[in-house]
Order: structure tokens, then sequence, then C-alpha cells
């Protein structure tokens, strides 16, 4: 039983290179948080990149709603991933017929760890996003966190949908690190990380569509191994606060969910 099993177990049984350095992070650094840093300008996402940085040990991105986002940025974050130690994800969620995602995912491949990408256009996605990290120096320790499942309302992701989904990580073991998703049955083997957003103490949802579990619940109930916070954390007024409450109380959750 995955959900009863602990991450320094669990990496013995990852065969990505990109799961097994996470299982590290999170085992050294007592953090299964993943902080959203979805703010508008480039000093902004360093600034609450260092804020939260020894609370996480995910950085998600969406680097393309981030004005006067540059090389230099790119830089300064993975400065500041190696010294808090954290991985990168760009959640750029890829969606394209393989040549295309391939040239798009060449685009930030230099220096996200992790990227995203749905699963709906078929399995190639893997193999063209493994082709675009392959051009960068250490591409072999890279990773895709499939799709499955989404958090926002009316969404039209199946069961079904979910399992051919989770198939295609078995296929590329060595590529999907992870999958998104919202219920504990759809990860297929234990060396296989399910991300979870949808995190927020504080509200039930937004005016489009989110929808908001608490950390006990989405780690607890929800399968989450490492769980997205973003407006609880970076919305409010003090960012490295909330980041540390909700390191501690998604770690509390993981550590109930074992005993
Ligand atoms: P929030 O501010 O905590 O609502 O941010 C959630 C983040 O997680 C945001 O960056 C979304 O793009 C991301 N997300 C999500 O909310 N739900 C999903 O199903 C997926 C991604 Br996939």
């Amino acid at each position: 039983d995955r959900l009863k099993l602990s991450f320094e177990k669990r990496k013995q049984f990852a065969k990505s290179a990109a799961a097994a350095s996470l299982f590290d992070i999170m085992v050294a650094k007592n953090s299964n948080l993943c902080v959203a840093a979805d703010v508008p300008t480039a000093e902004k996402l360093l600034e609450i990149t260092k804020l939260v940085g020894p609370y996480i040990c995910v950085l998600k991105t969406h680097h393309d709603i981030v004005d006067n986002f540059t090389d230099d940025t790119a830089v300064e974050l993975q400065k500041l991933a190696k010294k808090f130690n954290f991985l990168i994800m760009e959640d750029r969620k890829f969606a394209e017929i393989g040549s295309i995602a391939l040239k798009q995912a060449s685009k930030v491949a230099g220096w996200a760890d992790l990227v995203t990408a749905h699963s709906n256009a078929g399995p190639d996605i893997v193999p063209a996003l493994r082709s675009a990290f392959s051009t960068c120096p250490e591409g072999d320790k890279k990773g895709v966190f499939l799709v499955a499942e989404m958090s926002s309302k009316g969404n039209l992701h199946s069961p079904e949908y979910a399992k051919a989904t989770a198939n295609m990580a078995i296929l590329y073991p060595e590529v999907v690190s992870g999958l998104v998703c919202q219920s504990p049955s759809v990860v297929p083997s234990l060396g296989v990380l399910q991300l979870t957003p949808g995190v927020n103490l504080e509200t039930k949802g937004d005016s489009l569509g989110q929808q908001y579990n608490t950390p006990e619940v989405v780690v607890g109930e929800k399968g989450a191994d490492i769980a997205v916070v973003g407006r609880g954390i970076v919305s409010v007024s003090d960012p490295a606060a909330a980041a540390q409450k909700y390191q501690t109380l998604l770690w509390q959750a993981y550590l109930n969910r074992l005993a």
C-alpha cells in the first residue's frame, strides 16, 4: 500500500532519477510542500522564492504569466533551487503532437527540472519531452508529471482517462516521475509521486472553478505525496510564515497517514 509506505522506502522503487531526488529532498527537508509561485513579475518571483525556499520540495512556476521573465530570471531561480535544495517544476501542461511539444519544451528544459504535460494527445508526448530534456546538461535527471485529474469544477477527466494516463507512467518509468491527480487510486506504482493541487486553509474555492481541500484531506484521503499551495501562501501578508505553517501541517498529515 503506497499510502502506508515511507518516502525513504518508496525511493527504492523510483525508476525516474527526478523522482528519486525528489524523495531525497522531501526526506531531507521534511517537506511535501510545493509552492505555486503564481506572481506577475520576475522580481516578485525571485522574492517569493527566497521567502518560501527553506520550506518547499518543489517550486512550481507558470513562467508565461510572469512579466519580464528572462534567461537571467531562470539562472537566479536555479541558484535559489541549489541554495535551498528544491526542484523547479514548470507547469506548462504541454498538450500537443510530439513534434511540437518537443519544440515547446526545449524553451524551458534548460532551467526546469520537471515539467507537466497533459496525456490527451497520446503517450508519445513523453518521449517528445524526453528528447527536449536530452539536449540539456543533466537532461536524464529531469522528469515529467502527467496530468491525470484536475482540481477544477466540471473538468472532463474521467476515471478511464486517469487510468490511461497512469498507464503512460508504466510505459515510460524513467521519464514519468509523477502524476497530478486528486484521488488515491490513480498512481500505478510505489516509485511514482502523486502531486495534488487545490489546497487552502482559508477558503473552499475561488470564483473561477478552483476547489480547495485542507492539508489533512489532501494527504490523508486524496493520497497526495506532494501538495501544491499557491494563493494560500503567495497572496498573504507573510508568505514565509504561511509556507512554514503549510509545511508543518502537510508533513504531519503524511506522518499521520503512515501511522
Ligand atoms: P492556487 O492559488 O492554490 O489555487 O494555485 C493552484 C496551482 O495549481 C495553480 O498554479 C494551478 O495552475 C495549479 N493546478 C491546479 O490548481 N489544479 C489542477 O488540477 C492542476 C494544476 Br493540473
